[in-house]
Parts: C-alpha cells; sequence; structure tokens
C-alpha cells in the first residue's frame, strides 16, 4: 500500500480508538455491561440476540444497537422481545465504528440500562480494526461455517474475549468437527474461552447467560465507589 494510504488509515484508527476510549469511559460511569456480537453474515447474531434480550430481559434492563448495510429488518425482529432496540444502518461501510455507536446512543439514559448489546455488520474481516468500547466482543462461528475460520480470519479472534458456537442443533448434518474446531480455534487464539450454543434448542443458553451474568458483575465490582 502507498505510504499515504497506510497513514490515512492509521489516523482513522486513532480517531476512532480515542472516540471508543470515551464511549467505555462513560458505559463505566453508566455502570451499563456493553457487549459486542461480531461474525459472518448470517451465523445466527440476531437469533442469538433475540433470544438473549426476551430471557436476560426478565431479570435485567436490556438494549440493543444492531448494525447493516441497509434495512432495519434485524432490529424489527429484535423489539419483538419487548427491548429498545435501534438500528444502524451504514450503507457501504462493512463495520460499525465508534462514532455510528456514539450517534446511536444520542439521547439514550444509559443509567437505565445494565446491558447494551450490539451486533455488528456481518463480516470477519473489518470489524476485527474498530473498537467499540464494549467490555466483552464475543465472535460467533456456526456450524455451517467449517471448522477453519479461525486460521482463516485470525484477526477478529485475536480481539475477542469469548467465541460461541452457533447453530449447535446443525453440527451433525453438517459434520461439524467441534474438537478440530476447539484445536484451530486454540492455535490462533490460545486459552480463548469458547461455548456451544443454539439459539433454536436453546442449548447453551444458561451458561451463556451466567456468562454474561458474570461480565455484568465483574464490571460492577471495578466500578469506583
Ligand atoms: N438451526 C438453527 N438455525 C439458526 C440458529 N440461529 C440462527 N439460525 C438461522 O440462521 C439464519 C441466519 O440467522 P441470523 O440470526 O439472521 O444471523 P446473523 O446474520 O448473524 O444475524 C436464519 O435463518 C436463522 O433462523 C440456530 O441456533 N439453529
Ligand atoms: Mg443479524
Amino acid at each position: 500500500m502507498p505510504p499515504r494510504i497506510v497513514e490515512v488509515r492509521r489516523n482513522v484508527l486513532a480517531k476512532n480508538d480515542a472516540l471508543a476510549a470515551r464511549l467505555r469511559a462513560r458505559f463505566a460511569e453508566a455502570g451499563v455491561c456493553v457487549v459486542g456480537l461480531v461474525s459472518s453474515p448470517g451465523a445466527g447474531k440476531t437469533a442469538l440476540l433475540s433470544e438473549t434480550l426476551r430471557r436476560l430481559g426478565a431479570r435485567a434492563r436490556v438494549a440493543a444497537l444492531v448494525g447493516d448495510l441497509a434495512t432495519d429488518n434485524d432490529a424489527v425482529r429484535l423489539r419483538t422481545s419487548g427491548a429498545p432496540v435501534r438500528q444502524i444502518t451504514t450503507g457501504t461501510v462493512c463495520h460499525l465504528d465508534a462514532a455510528m455507536v456514539e450517534q446511536a446512543l444520542e439521547g439514550w439514559d444509559l443509567t437505565s440500562l445494565d446491558f447494551l448489546f450490539i451486533e455488528n455488520v456481518g463480516n470477519l474481516v473489518c470489524p476485527a480494526s474498530y473498537d467499540l468500547g464494549e467490555d466483552l466482543r464475543v465472535v460467533l462461528l456456526s456450524v455451517a461455517e467449517g471448522e477453519d475460520k479461525p486460521l482463516k480470519y485470525p484477526v477478529i479472534f485475536h480481539g475477542a474475549d469469548l467465541a460461541l458456537i452457533t447453530k449447535a442443533d446443525l453440527a451433525e448434518a453438517c459434520g461439524y468437527d467441534e474438537a478440530l474446531a476447539r484445536r484451530e480455534l486454540d492455535a490462533v487464539r490460545p486459552g480463548l474461552e469458547v461455548l456451544r450454543v443454539s439459539a433454536k434448542s436453546g442449548d447453551g443458553l444458561p451458561a451463556w447467560l451466567a456468562r454474561l451474568g458474570g461480565a455484568a458483575a465483574e464490571k460492577r465490582a471495578a466500578a469506583p465507589v
């Protein structure tokens, strides 16, 4: 890449990092636990989020932002949970950035929330470079995508705190080799925590919800008194 393009790209990312740090401070002050979801298109982010909002919403105050290039289909799907949801449409942009999140939060009282979920644009490449100020970044990998995606798209796994193997109900039909997938995840990001879930059958959702509860408790414990 010519030096000028590299320089512009570096400046864009530095600006995003500064804005994400500001968002992280704002989230900490409001005491809201922010969870980002990233994956390729169709890995099951919205289906999982829909179940998460419905189940967690029974005992905590939850809300979501959802990013796509076009349509508000996912926001419409997610609102059936009863949670407040805002759609971000990015036009031609292949990821969310901190400025889009900040703008989408305008007028939203964050102190009225326990959890804010951010569903990123479906893409295993671009979102990796853009911090959104999340407390927990979760990468989803469906059994239908094959076991080798961590080897092919390592950067998104480097930046994740947790990996979810999704659509577990389809594992057998897809000939999914979970032991191989876990070995490859561990090769790319040693020690990365992995949970297996199915939004359809509900398998693994209690462990996922418990993990979210743990992240919120950690955040409360770290909050200044
Ligand atoms: N069998 C099965 N299908 C799922 C599951 N989660 C999502 N899907 C389906 O996979 C497709 C894509 O899911 P969606 O949540 O829109 O993925 P997103 O693009 O990552 O938000 C939809 O047809 C969902 O019904 C699951 O756990 N099991
Ligand atoms: Mg979606």
